[in-house]
């Protein structure tokens, strides 16, 4: 597993925790909290500011499957749907590389991996001397703001003000980096207090004269799913459906096989589901768990060991077996993910309500996604990585500005259109009244916000995932997803191909390449593959 050496090393110091909000940092917070606390809203709104404000909330390993406006069965997030119920709900939303710091490098300059550089989490650096649409919105006059999960191992540039976690960051207590380049320690539950930050900055970190776009990028719901001790009850009387895929056995799969992200052998009983025994907590990875756990203040301490000592003791009255430890292990990761979903969406709720207190919604868009998707048990998974739907397939949802929706006479609608998250920056400086670079290689959402069509919109998508060997053992593959097919070559220790036919077999368990009937369907999928490669200037490793 990797560590976060550029962050550590370019920190000066780390400063000891202590009960109090914000640790050791009394002046670089007090300053911050002086700028502007004088600047008034009500000068801002004299104006008229033509320019749309972006507010762009990112989620890490947040699936589609629970959130309550793209699927019902498993959980409701009332204030994730509200976005969606005033904006617009993108239906055929995906990612290029479903991993998240080659996510948001591609989120950050409207490129592919092969064009912004960095192909994955272990080895890459991203070169932040590069064009990003931060740094453009910037040039077109906004000041512009990132609170929360950076990971791309260089610093953030193109931001007026910045403040991220190292790494992963941690859910109880974390450390955060600061413009100041100082590493400070927060109290309290990462979810609660990215929103706080994000807050902040809006009411007294930023210029009111100017429009502004703050990423509020949060740590949630990363693996492995440490919930806030408010809501360790949640779920506990839920018994959840097994998707129709658990019981995957990968017939004509052979890199689906070869995964090693399956909640049966490779999820953690100690380090992912927290159930630490004499056996589970002497592992390598138990012993993680143990070190997470030091972070947690005696308080919170006491409420976590009282909730897990309850499923410790379920565990060893169960000592289940087989089939049956899958399904209790399911259970458990289904609980612990989805009361981490809950603090999101409560304070997601928190922040729309700001901005609507403050009358911000008549002039800024408010954007939803995650840095792609993730399983929720489908083919016996947790992760991503992978071209299959769960994984490549990413949620997307806008509410758009009241002033944009009254000029282009709008309703809530869906938009079903093939998307792509290389599409968020020319979307974004679109907005702003900004030029869009030639060499961005997404095509800018606004035709599509605004309920058209246009004849000339992508039919296909390119995807790439380089990562392996690394964590979780998924074999480098690319391929091309139109509406109905799905192409994927895996390759490097491999030579396979996968073909599926999403309206007849939309869980994927038929590959149909090799299959009579399906010769020329695969030919001319693999031209086209090869075009997009083309198009987009990527190496086959
Ligand atoms: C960590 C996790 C992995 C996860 C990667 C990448 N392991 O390494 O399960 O796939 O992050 O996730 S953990 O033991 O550290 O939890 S990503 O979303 O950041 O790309
Ligand atoms: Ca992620």
């Amino acid at each position: 597993m990797k560590t976060n050496q550029n962050f550590v090393s370019s920190a000066k110091k780390i400063l000891p925790a202590a009960g109090t909000t914000i640790i050791g940092a009394g002046t670089l917070m007090a300053g911050a909290g002086a700028i502007i606390a004088g600047g008034s809203l009500t000068s801002c709104q004299k104006k008229e500011q033509k320019q749309y404000n972006i507010v762009y909330i990112m989620t890490d390993d947040h699936s589609f499957q629970t959130m309550s406006c793209y699927d019902e069965r498993y959980t409701e997030t009332p204030n994730l749907d509200r976005i969606a119920d005033e904006g617009v709900r993108f239906t055929n939303s995906f990612v290029a590389n479903s991993l998240s710091g080659p996510s948001r490098a591609c989120m950050l300059t409207g490129k592919h991996s092969c064009a912004n550089g960095f192909y994955d989490n272990t080895t890459c650096v991203f070169d932040a001397s590069q064009q990003t649409f931060p740094k453009l919105l910037q040039k077109a006059g906004y000041e512009t703001a990132v609170i929360g999960k950076w990971h791309l191992e260089s610093l953030p540039t193109g931001f007026d003000h910045w403040e991220i976690v190292p790494g992963q960051g941690d859910y109880y207590n974390p450390q955060f980096i600061t413009q100041q380049n100082d590493t400070i320690q927060k109290h309290g539950y990462i979810t609660d207090i990215i929103t706080d930050d994000a807050i902040d900055w809006l009411d007294n970190g930023r210029d009111k004269d100017k429009p502004f776009c703050l990423l509020v990028h949060h740590k949630a719901i990363h693996r492995n799913w440490m919930a806030d001790t408010a809501h360790l009850a949640l779920f506990e009387d839920k018994t959840f459906p097994l998707p129709e895929t658990f019981w995957d056995d990968y017939s004509g799969r052979q890199a689906a096989a070869a995964q090693e992200m399956s909640i049966f052998k490779d999820m953690d009983l100690a380090y992912d589901l927290k159930t630490v025994t004499e056996e589970t907590g002497k592992t390598g990875l138990g012993q993680a768990y143990a070190g997470m756990l030091e972070r947690l203040d005696p308080e919170q301490r006491a409420a976590w060991e009282k909730f897990y000592a309850s499923v410790i003791a379920d565990f060893k009255a169960r000592a289940p077996k087989g089939r049956e430890l899958a399904e209790w292990k399911f259970q458990r990761y289904m609980r612990d993910y989805l009361k981490v979903v809950k603090s999101l969406d409560d304070n997601v709720g928190r922040l729309l309500d700001h901005l609507e207190e403050e009358g911000l919604l008549e002039n800024t868009l408010i954007v939803y996604t995650s840095d792609q998707g993730f399983y929720m048990g489908e083919h016996g998974w947790f992760d991503k990585r992978f071209m299959y739907e769960e994984s490549m397939r990413t949620p997307l949802i806008m509410r758009l500005p009241d002033r944009f929706v009254r000029e282009n006479g709008l309703e809530a609608h869906d938009i079903t259109e093939l998307v792509q998250n290389i599409d968020y920056a020319p979307t974004f400086l679109e907005l702003a009244g900004a030029e869009i670079p030639d060499d961005i290689q997404g095509e800018s959402l606004v035709p599509l916000l605004k309920g058209e069509h246009p004849d000339n919109w992508r039919q296909s998508l390119y995807y790439h995932f380089y990562e392996y060997p690394a964590e979780h053992s998924v074999k480098r593959h690319y391929g091309i997803r139109t509406d109905r097919y799905k192409l994927i070559h895996f390759y490097h220790d491999i030579d396979a191909w996968e073909l599926y036919d999403l309206h007849e077999d939309p869980n994927e368990l038929h590959n149909l390449c090799g299959q009579p009937g399906y010769e020329n369907l695969s030919d001319s999928l693999k031209v086209q593959l090869e075009g997009l490669r083309k198009q987009y200037g990527d190496k086959i490793f």
